[in-house]
C-alpha cells in the first residue's frame, strides 16, 4: 500500500514547492489579472473536490477542450490533485476529431468550451460519458459554478509512481490517433531533470519569471512550461494567445522564454527585438520543431543571446538539450550548438540504430531509441502497437532519424515517420489524405511538407481526379476546412495529371517535396 510519505502524486510534488509566500503572485494574465499562489491552492481544491464528489472510478479521463486560460491550468492542476487522469484537445479539432477522442478514451467528464457544448456534449453522453461541464476563457461556465460549492480544503490524493496522470493523443503514421499514457513519475522525473539542467533560480538567487506564451493542450505549453516554473515556485507572466509585441514588452520583468520555432521567427520581425528589450531575460528555449540555423544565428545577434535548442515528444517528455551550463558528462562543454538538440537529459540513454537493429558507430544516422524514466507507459488500450514501438531489450523507436556527433551533441536530421510538423503542430499526411481520397471525383492525393518562412513547414496536397471527373483544388480545402482542424488545412492544393512513382509502384513524395519546395519562399 503507498502511504503519503511515498506519495509519487505529480501535484504533491508541484504544491511542496509553492513559495512560503502564498501571497505572492503565481500568475499574472496578458488581462491584467493576477492570481496569488493561494488563489492557486484554493481553486484546484475545490474544482479537486467537485471531481471527487462524482465518485469517478479511479484511472478515470477528464477530456478537456477549452480556450487557454488560468482557470484551464487550474483545471488539469485539479485533476492530477484529484487523482484522476488529465486528457487535453486541441481546441482546433472539430466534431469528427472529438468524436474520435472521446469514444476511444471513455472519458468519465468532459469540460468543453460554452459555444460548444451542443456539439459536445451529444457526443460525450453518446460515448457514456457521466458529466459534460463548460469552461470559458472569462472565468464563466458550469464547471466553476459548481466547484464554487465546494470546501477549498482538499488533501491531495495518493498516486503510485505508475500511476496515469495523462494522456496525449498523437497520430500514427498508419491508422488513428493513439494516447500516449504518462504516468506522475514519467512527468514529475522530467521536471526535476529539467529545473536543474536548465539552472531554474532559487528565490535566493534572484528567481525566474516565465512568459507563458504555447497552448497548454500539448507536451511543450502544458508540461515543460507549466511544470517548469511551478516546480521552481516561480511567477508566470500568462498569455491567452501569443503576441510577440506582447512577450517582448513583457521580457523586462521575465527571466524565461520558451517557445516553438514559429514564436522566435515572428518575435524576430518585430523593430523592438532589440538587446536593450531582452537584458532582464536569462534564458530562451525553442523546441518542439526543427530552429533553422538563420534563426538562430539572427536571434544571436540581434539579442546577444543563444536560443538554447531541446527536443522532446508526447510520448517521453523531454529527451535531450543543449547544455545551459557546462556539462560535465561531456567533458565540461557548455556550448549550444545550433542545428543540434544537445545532449540526452541526465536519466536519458539514447542511441541511434539501422533498419536491422544494428547500433550505429559515433556520426552514422539511423533511427533515434530512447529509454528512461520519462518514457511512457504505452498507447492507450494498444498493446500491439506499443509493443510494436519498442525494441526487445526496452528502447523506445521515436521514429527521428539522427546522429551523434564526437562530442555527443544529438542532430535530428529527418524522419521515419511520415510527419509534417507545422508551426510546431503536427500533421499526418496518411489522415489529411484519406480525407481527400474520399472526396467524390479524388481518385488519389498525396500530401508533402514543404518549407514556410513562418510555420518551418507546411502541408501542400497534390490530387487526382477519377477519369471524367473535374475537380477544383478551392473546393477540396473547403470540404477539408469543414471537417479538420485548422492547421491540418494544405496550405496548397494541386490538382495533376499524375503523381511521380517508382518502379514498386509507390509514390515519391521526396519528388513531389522538391518540386514544390520554392512554393513559399520568403
Ligand atoms: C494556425 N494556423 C496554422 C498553424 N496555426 N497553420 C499551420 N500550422 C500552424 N501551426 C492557420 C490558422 O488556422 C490560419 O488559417 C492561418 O494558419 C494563420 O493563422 P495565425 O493567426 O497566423 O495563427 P496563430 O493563431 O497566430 O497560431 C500560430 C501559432 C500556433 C504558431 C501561434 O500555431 C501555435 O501556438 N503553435 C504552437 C504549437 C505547440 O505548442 N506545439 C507544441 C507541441 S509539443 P486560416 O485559413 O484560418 O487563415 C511537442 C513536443 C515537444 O511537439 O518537443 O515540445
Ligand atoms: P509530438 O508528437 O507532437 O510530441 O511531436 C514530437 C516530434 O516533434 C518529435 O518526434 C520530433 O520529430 C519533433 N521535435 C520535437 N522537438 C524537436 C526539435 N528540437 N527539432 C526537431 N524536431 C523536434
Amino acid at each position: 500500500m503507498t502511504t503519503q510519505s511515498s506519495n509519487h502524486n505529480l501535484f504533491a510534488a508541484l504544491r511542496a514547492a509553492f513559495p512560503a509566500d502564498l501571497n505572492a503572485v503565481a500568475v499574472e494574465t496578458d488581462n491584467g489579472l493576477t492570481y496569488t499562489w493561494h488563489d492557486l491552492e484554493r481553486s484546484t481544491a475545490m474544482v479537486a473536490n467537485l471531481l471527487q464528489s462524482l465518485d469517478l472510478a479511479p484511472g478515470a479521463r477528464v477530456a478537456v477542450q477549452v480556450e487557454k486560460s488560468v482557470e484551464a491550468m487550474v483545471l488539469y492542476l485539479a485533476t492530477l490533485r484529484a487523482g484522476y487522469v488529465f486528457l487535453p484537445l486541441n481546441t482546433a479539432y472539430q466534431s469528427a476529431e472529438i468524436e474520435y477522442f472521446i469514444g476511444n478514451a471513455e472519458p468519465a467528464v468532459v469540460v468543453c468550451s460554452p459555444s460548444n457544448f451542443g456539439w459536445v456534449s451529444k457526443i460525450a453522453f453518446k460515448a457514456g460519458t457521466n458529466s459534460v461541464f463548460t469552461l470559458g476563457d472569462d472565468r464563466t461556465g458550469s464547471l466553476l459554478d459548481r466547484a464554487a460549492h465546494h470546501s477549498d480544503q482538499h488533501t491531495c490524493a495518493t498516486s503510485s509512481a505508475d500511476d496515469l496522470a495523462a494522456i496525449l493523443y498523437t497520430s500514427g503514421t498508419t491508422g488513428r490517433s493513439k494516447g500516449a499514457m504518462l504516468s506522475h513519475s514519467n512527468m514529475l522525473s522530467n521536471a526535476l531533470v529539467l529545473k536543474d539542467y536548465w539552472g531554474w533560480r532559487t528565490a535566493e538567487q534572484g528567481g525566474d519569471v516565465l512568459i507563458h506564451a504555447l497552448p497548454i493542450f500539448h507536451v511543450h505549453g502544458l508540461f515543460v512550461a507549466l511544470h517548469g516554473a511551478l516546480i521552481n515556485g516561480s511567477k508566470i507572466i500568462w498569455m491567452a494567445k501569443f503576441d510577440p509585441k506582447f512577450a517582448i514588452a513583457k521580457m523586462a520583468e521575465a527571466t524565461v522564454f520558451m517557445g516553438v520555432p514559429t514564436l522566435y521567427v515572428r518575435m524576430l520581425a518585430e523593430p523592438g527585438l532589440t538587446q536593450e528589450a531582452v537584458r532582464h531575460m536569462r534564458l530562451f528555449i525553442a523546441g518542439s520543431a526543427p530552429l533553422l540555423l538563420e534563426t538562430f544565428t539572427e536571434w544571436q545577434t540581434r539579442t546577444g543571446h543563444t536560443i538554447l535548442e531541446r527536443y522532446g515528444m508526447s510520448e517521453t517528455a523531454m529527451l535531450t538539450s543543449n547544455p545551459y551550463a557546462a556539462d560535465a558528462r561531456y567533458g565540461g562543454q557548455s556550448e549550444r550548438r545550433g542545428g543540434t538538440v544537445g545532449f540526452p537529459l541526465p536519466g536519458v540513454t539514447l542511441r541511434v540504430q539501422d533498419d536491422e537493429g544494428q547500433v550505429l558507430a559515433t556520426g552514422e544516422i539511423g533511427g533515434i531509441q530512447v529509454k528512461g524514466p520519462n518514457i511512457f507507459k504505452g498507447y492507450w488500450r494498444m498493446p500491439e502497437k506499443t509493443a510494436e514501438e519498442f525494441t526487445a531489450d526496452g528502447f523506445f523507436k521515436t521514429g527521428d532519424v539522427g546522429k551523434v556527433d564526437e562530442r555527443g551533441y544529438v542532430t535530428i536530421v529527418g524522419r521515419s515517420k511520415d510527419l509534417i510538423i507545422s508551426g510546431g503542430y503536427n500533421v499526418y499526411p496518411a489522415e489529411i489524405e484519406g480525407y481527400i481520397n474520399d472526396m467524390p471525383g479524388v481518385n488519389e492525393s498525396a500530401l508533402v511538407g514543404v518549407p514556410h518562412p513562418d510555420f518551418g513547414e507546411v502541408g501542400v496536397a497534390v490530387v487526382i481526379a477519377k477519369p471524367g471527373a473535374s475537380l477544383a483544388s478551392e473546393q477540396i480545402i473547403a470540404d477539408l476546412k469543414s471537417k479538420l482542424a485548422n492547421f491540418k488545412i494544405p496550405k496548397h492544393c494541386f490538382v495533376v495529371a499524375e503523381l511521380p512513382r517508382n518502379t514498386m509502384g509507390k509514390v515519391q513524395k521526396n519528388l513531389l517535396r522538391e518540386q514544390y519546395k520554392g512554393l513559399f519562399k520568403a
